[in-house]
């Protein structure tokens, strides 16, 4: 068939950029601004004609188009998503102190008297990273543990507070934006009282909203939650575009029309962070969104750079956490709980109250040693305390109203599941159940986290579901999971046909996996996902993990000698194994994963420094390719450093090395380096 040019005419073309730019101008005025400019009525009017335009035009159609927002198709499942550059987490301080020591610590590593901090409110939300390349956002992470978060960006593109296009022109080809989604408190009411006009159940507090409505898998349910952002970081750069300091950064994102929180202010060492902080505990209560602190980072990028990272925090933030809330309250009862590994933990049940934005009923006491420390009893009236997500605790009883004739708590002596005897171990506190998977308590955990999120992620397969199944004695193990039918499934309680079928699906589903979840699955003792992630990385396959002993466990980073014995432990249980091989008998299977340590390291322990802007690779891509082939790659240039890489524009460090009489090489060099290895 000949092929016919269409033409558009111009009038469509300039009407529809029209519309675009003015629909873009109201999202940010009504969700970046809280200042709308018109009638919410004369909005949905622009946004119709430009759906209309766009469907008779369809070639007009761009990805970046605000009417883009909603209409994306549900997904089945959520696909995961590599950072380049991790997502970090922070450190707390609770007090004056703690802020002192922080400073106290940064001015020491850098070797400075004052230092200069970004001081920003911490929302409370859900972290996510935004990837722009040529200014188009095409892709949305959540933190997840920081190195694989999931791909949320059908949702992200939903949030009008998130531009689809970055504005202005100098922004980098590739960026990578962080930040937090939340929603303010006025969402929140509106949200709240949407969902009891409707008959549904509430949330409970804005965060737990927004992280709920992030996690659809149907983007027109994420459409319809007041999802706001704010940006406060960033993850892929080139340096070139980073200026001298966080907050020029954030003026920065600004002007790309990135949302920036408007209360961020500079201030200087730990007597303008503390004076910053009390500021905010004044104004919590006025600010249009809930905050659970303050965050300080040192605003420089090099003096950030110089203090790099521990685990999974860097050295140059720390969250001021606001004091948890408290509450005054009855125990009813006190239980004690039978954990995944057999852990008793005594909780009281409490005659229901409202704290720190939720309503609660138990309050973990933690351990036999805290019981007998807080002598906490039954008709005692409590203290209890709780924190943003943390779980609520007894904190003390209150003495003056114990009534009389109450009796000391004692914990059990046999498990108060399955009879087993309790026992402890050797230079711990906590008391064990010693039943194994006897116990139905430990059986029935095991399964639930098996089935968990991070885990095999079986969607809809949750704690209800599973004591069903244990209790009609249709599982036993977790391999007997996937031998589960339809027929079965559908005569269980308030599970038709249809919700039957979806589970089997997604067992099916969950037999694609990756050797760290499942590893992470299995719910080996102090194994857990980041430990599971490192035995992968660096052993590769199950059966070397399995016959590994404990010398070759350690000698894996953070790998210390009791993370070291459970595993051992638990691949000589026979029991364990057969688990594993039914599992896989039933198609549980992994792709194969590059092993880090027996990867040839040709560049061990050489130290690089690395200059000024790099044209075919960012400065973190350099870094991290160096790092895989064992080098070092530091941040100043010192007699320990063997080679310099100097881009364009490269600076100071120059002239040092010159004096040092260190080794200078070009990207080119660079690259055939990395290539040669
Ligand atoms: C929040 N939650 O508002 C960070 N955050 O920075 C701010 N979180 C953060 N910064 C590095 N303002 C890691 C997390």
């Amino acid at each position: 068939m000949p092929l016919t040019a269409v033409t558009i005419p111009e009038q469509p073309v300039r009407r529809i950029a029209g519309l675009r730019e003015q629909i873009d101008l109201h999202n940010k005025r009504y969700y970046q601004l809280d200042d709308p400019l018109i009638s919410d009525a004369e909005y949905d009017e622009l946004m119709r004609e430009l759906i209309a335009l766009e469907q008779r035009y369809p070639a007009l159609l761009t990805p970046d188009s605000p009417s883009q927002r909603v209409g994306a198709e549900p997904l089945q499942a959520f696909e995961q998503v590599t950072h380049a550059v991790p997502m970090l987490s922070l450190e707390n301080a609770f007090s004056d102190e703690e802020v002192r020591a922080f400073d106290k610590r940064v001015r020491e590593r850098l070797g400075v008297d004052e230092v200069e901090y970004a001081a920003e409110p911490k929302m409370d939300g859900l972290a996510i990273s935004l990837l722009y390349e040529r200014g188009i956002l095409v892709q949305a992470a959540t933190r997840g543990d920081g190195r694989t978060g999931e791909n949320v960006t059908h949702n992200a593109r939903t949030i009008r507070a998130i531009p689809l296009k970055l504005a202005g022109r100098n922004y980098p080809e590739r960026l990578e934006v962080r930040g937090e989604v939340f929603i303010s408190k006025k969402g929140f009411a509106g949200l709240n009282r949407w969902a009891r006009q409707q008959g549904e159940k509430e949330f409970v507090n804005p965060r737990n909203a927004a992280a709920g409505s992030l996690r659809q898998l149907d983007p027109s349910m994420t459409a319809r939650r007041p999802l706001s952002f704010y940006s406060y970081g960033h993850g892929i750069c080139p340096e070139s575009a980073l200026p001298e300091t966080h907050n020029e950064l954030l003026s920065r994102f600004e002007s790309w029309g990135l949302p920036v929180c408007s209360e961020i202010e500079v201030v200087k060492s730990a007597d303008g962070c503390i004076a910053n902080y009390q500021r905010f505990l004044r104004q919590r209560l006025a600010l249009p969104y809930e905050i659970d602190g303050v965050v300080y980072k040192v605003n420089r990028f090099d003096f950030q750079e110089k203090m790099g990272f521990v685990a999974r925090a860097p050295r140059w933030a720390v969250a001021r956490k606001f004091p948890a809330e408290i509450a005054m309250t009855e125990v009813v009862a006190i239980d004690v709980q039978v954990g995944r590994t057999g852990a008793l933990t005594p909780v009281a049940r409490l005659k229901p109250v409202f704290v720190g934005g939720a309503t609660v009923t138990n309050a973990t006491l933690h351990n036999a040693d805290e019981v007998r420390r807080k002598d906490v009893r039954v008709g005692d009236t409590v203290i209890v305390q709780r924190a943003g997500d943390v779980i609520p605790e007894v904190l003390r009883a209150v003495l003056e109203k114990r009534p009389a004739n109450t009796a000391e708590f004692a914990m059990p002596t046999h498990c108060p599941v399955c009879g087993s005897e309790v026992i402890t171990i050797p230079g711990e506190t906590t008391l064990r159940c010693s039943g194994g998977l006897y116990c139905p308590a430990q059986q029935k955990a095991s399964i639930i986290h098996f089935a968990s999120r991070k885990a095999m992620d079986i969607d809809g397969l949750g704690e209800k579901l599973i004591s069903q199944f244990l209790d009609k004695k249709l599982i036993n193990t977790v391999a007997d999971l996937y031998d589960l039918t339809v027929e079965q499934l559908s005569k269980l309680e308030r599970m038709g046909e249809k919700s039957a079928q979806n589970l089997i699906d997604a067992l099916e589903h969950s037999k694609q996996t990756t050797l760290a979840r499942f590893l992470y699955a299995l719910g080996i003792r102090e194994v857990g996902a980041v430990t599971a992630n490192l035995l992968a990385r660096h052993l590769g396959s199950l059966e070397a993990i399995a016959q590994a002993d404990e010398e070759r466990l350690q000698a894996i980073p953070d790998i210390g000698p009791t993370v070291a014995k459970h595993i051992t432990v638990f691949f000589r249980q026979p029991h364990n194994i057969e688990v594993i091989q039914k599992l896989r008998a039933a198609g549980v299977r992994w792709d194969d994963v590059v092993v880090e340590a027996e990867r040839v390291q040709p560049l061990k322990d050489v130290t690089f420094v690395i200059t000024g802007t790099l044209e075919t690779l960012t400065r973190e891509e350099a870094k991290a390719q160096l790092e895989a082939l064992g080098a070092k790659v530091t941040s100043a240039v010192s007699r320990k450093t063997r080679y310099l890489v100097a881009g364009s524009n490269p600076g100071s460090k120059l002239a040092k090395a010159a004096e040092l009489g260190v080794e200078m090489i070009d990207e080119e060099k660079l690259l055939s380096m990395l290539a040669v290895q």
